[in-house]
């Protein structure tokens, strides 16, 4: 995958639009893919989010490494950031976002005159914005999907007479390093048609190897062996039954097959990402 490759035209105005919003919210929440911190944050929101109140969540935090993501928010604690796990599937989460914003309010725009708190909530593709706001008002004002680019526009929703949000597009940045993009790819954010699917399904097998866990692939996939990741992706092809006719081994069949299975939770809880050294 060459770089910059799949920094389209649409980003390239997405961002753009963000900087125009960003004049009018009180504070902006960067929503992370808490399996991978460093690859789902977007440097260009260093500068664009400067000045702002910047809130940082871990997203599907349901689907990370609960002691990594323990050693993530002691980090982000250590640097004066404000962080905190969030995942549509455990409701503690959201209370405690609500209670962080209430007490945040009075230090926010003290100009702000009987008019409702404005929050931004910004990501990569697909990380879950949409969903996230959804849950915040217990109904589907967004609409949602498995695949990066669901939100075209911007989308301002109210949640009560006090707060809005605005939903936004997911946007990348135009030049990822090849580790963050085949991370990016692993979780869904860049579009399987413009992935080397194999080559990135090889590196997953590989960051399963290197963070132990690769007992979620022997198990989910009836392996005899953990061994390297060409034996092991071979191995997941013949059992189950991603095979060509003259018994060949159907890579892209094979190597879909794990990616959707990844994203649809079935291969355990796994962070990628830790936080650098200190
Ligand atoms: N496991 C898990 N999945 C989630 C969570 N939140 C969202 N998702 C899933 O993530 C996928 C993407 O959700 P969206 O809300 O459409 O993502 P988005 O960030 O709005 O994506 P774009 O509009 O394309 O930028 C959907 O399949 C959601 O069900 C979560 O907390 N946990
Ligand atoms: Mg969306």
């Amino acid at each position: 995958m060459k770089e910059g490759q799949w920094y389209p035209g649409n980003m390239a105005r997405a961002m753009n639009h963000l900087r125009q919003d960003l004049k009018v919210v009180d504070l902006a929440i960067e929503l992370l893919d808490a399996r991978i911190p460093i690859s789902s944050h977007n440097p260009v929101f260093n500068s664009l989010l400067e000045d702002k109140h910047r809130i940082v969540l871990l997203h599907k935090a349901d689907r990370a490494d609960q002691q990594i993501t323990k050693r993530w928010l002691s980090y982000y604690k250590a640097k004066g950031i404000a962080a905190m796990p969030f995942s549509v599937h455990q409701k503690n989460y959201l209370s405690q976002l609500l209670s962080y914003l209430k007490k945040q309010e009075h230090n926010l725009s003290p100009t702000r005159i009987k008019r409702p708190l404005r929050m931004i909530i910004v990501g990569i593709p697909n990380v879950g914005k949409s969903t996230m706001i959804n849950f915040f008002v217990s109904k589907a004002v967004t609409k949602t999907g498995n695949q990066p680019g669901v939100t075209k526009g911007k989308q301002w929703i109210r949640i009560n007479p006090g707060l809005e949000l605005l939903d936004t597009p997911g946007v990348l940045w135009p030049r990822i390093n090849e580790s963050s993009s085949s991370s990016l790819a692993i979780v869904g954010a860049i579009p399987p048609s413009r992935i080397d699917l194999q080559a990135i399904a090889l590196k997953f097998i590989d960051y399963y190897l290197d963070n132990k866990v690769a007992g979620f692939l022997t198990s989910r996939y009836q392996l005899t062996t953990i061994a390297s990741a060409e034996a092991m992706f071979e191995q997941i092809a013949h059992t189950q039954g991603c095979l060509q006719a003259e018994g060949k081994i159907d890579e892209n069949r094979t190597a879909s097959l794990l990616l959707r299975d990844f994203q649809a939770g079935q291969l355990g809880r796994v962070t990628f990402e830790v936080p650098p050294a200190e």
